[in-house]
C-alpha cells in the first residue's frame, strides 16, 4: 500500500474522476471540496473527455480533482469522431503531469458494457494499470447500513476481475425532505472517500506516456465504443498516421492541431 512520505506534503495529489453520464460525479466534487463548484446536470449533454479541474483540500494536503466525461452511451453518434479525437489529444495533453489515484464513481445497479470501456481507457490504457483505482457506488442512502451493495456476494463477484483497492458506497444526495437523515450519510461517505484516497494514492503522481502508441491505442478502443470503425488507426509510424488522418477527410489544420498538440 502507497503512503504519503515526508517531503512531498506540499506537492499537488491528483484524482481523476470518472464514469458514466450522470452516475454523480460533479455531486461527489461537491462533496469532497465542500463547496457547490461543479456543475450538477440532469441530462447529459457532455462531450467525450472534455473535463473540469477543481482544487481541494484535506487533511492540509492540497489535491486536484479532475471531473471528466468519460465514454458515455449518450454521446454515441452525437459526437464526430474528429471532435472526440481532438479532445482525446487535448485530455493527455493537459494532463501530462499524471494522476495519484483513480475514483471510478457508479450508480448502485449493474456493471455494463460502458463501464467496462471506460476502466480499460482510463486505468488499463492511458495509465497502464500502474495506478491504484478506487469505485464509488452512489446512490446508497436507501440502503442500510449503507454498504449492503457491495457486500452482495454477486456483485462482490462482478467487481473482482477490477482489482480495485478499495469500493466505498454512499450518497451525496441532500436536502429536500429528508435533509436531516441525508446529512450524516453524507458526512459518513466524505470521510470513507477521503480516507480511502490517502490511504491508497501514490506519493507521486504517475505521468501519462504521451506517445503516438498510446494514442492509438487509446483511440481504438474509443473507436470500438463509439462504432467510429473507419476512423480505427491500423498504423504506428507516425507520418502515416497523419496521411491516414488526410485520407480519411481531416483538413490540413486540423491535422496540425492534432500534429502540434501530441508534441
Ligand atoms: N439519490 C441520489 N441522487 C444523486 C446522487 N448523486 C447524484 N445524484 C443526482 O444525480 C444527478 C446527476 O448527478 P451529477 O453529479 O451531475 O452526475 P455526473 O456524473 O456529474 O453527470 P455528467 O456530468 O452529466 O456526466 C443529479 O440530479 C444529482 O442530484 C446520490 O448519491 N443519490
Ligand atoms: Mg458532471
Amino acid at each position: 500500500m502507497a503512503t504519503l512520505q515526508d517531503g512531498v506534503q506540499n506537492s499537488i495529489h491528483r484524482v481523476l474522476i470518472i464514469g458514466q453520464a450522470g452516475v454523480g460525479k460533479s455531486s461527489l466534487v461537491n462533496l469532497l471540496t465542500n463547496t457547490i463548484k461543479a456543475e450538477v446536470s440532469d441530462s447529459a449533454i457532455g462531450c467525450t473527455f472534455e473535463y473540469q479541474t477543481y482544487k481541494a483540500h484535506y487533511q492540509s494536503k492540497k489535491f486536484e480533482l479532475i471531473d471528466t466525461v468519460g465514454l458515455n452511451e449518450s454521446t454515441k453518434g452525437k459526437v464526430p469522431p474528429a471532435t472526440a479525437l481532438k479532445k482525446l489529444v487535448k485530455f493527455i495533453r493537459e494532463n501530462k503531469q499524471g494522476f495519484n489515484c483513480i475514483l471510478i464513481a457508479m450508480k448502485k445497479g449493474r456493471i455494463d458494457k460502458a463501464f467496462e470501456d471506460n476502466h480499460t481507457l482510463f486505468c488499463k490504457s492511458l495509465l497502464k494499470q500502474e495506478i491504484p483505482v478506487l469505485l464509488y457506488i452512489g446512490h446508497c442512502e436507501e440502503d442500510d447500513p449503507m454498504d449492503i451493495w457491495i457486500k452482495n456476494p454477486k456483485n462482490m463477484m462482478a467487481l473482482s476481475p477490477y482489482e480495485f483497492k478499495q469500493c466505498i458506497c454512499g450518497t451525496t444526495k441532500e436536502g429536500g425532505r429528508f435533509a436531516n437523515e441525508l446529512e450524516p450519510l453524507r458526512n459518513v461517505t466524505y470521510n470513507n472517500l477521503w480516507k480511502a484516497i490517502i490511504d491508497e494514492m501514490l506519493p507521486e503522481p504517475f505521468t501519462m506516456d504521451t506517445g503516438l502508441n498510446i494514442l492509438q491505442q487509446t483511440w481504438n478502443i474509443v473507436c470500438g465504443f463509439m462504432g467510429f470503425r473507419k476512423w480505427k488507426i491500423v498504423s504506428n509510424a507516425f507520418t502515416e498516421f497523419l496521411n491516414y488522418l488526410r485520407g480519411i477527410g481531416l483538413t490540413e489544420q486540423e491535422i496540425q492541431e492534432i500534429n502540434t498538440e501530441i508534441h
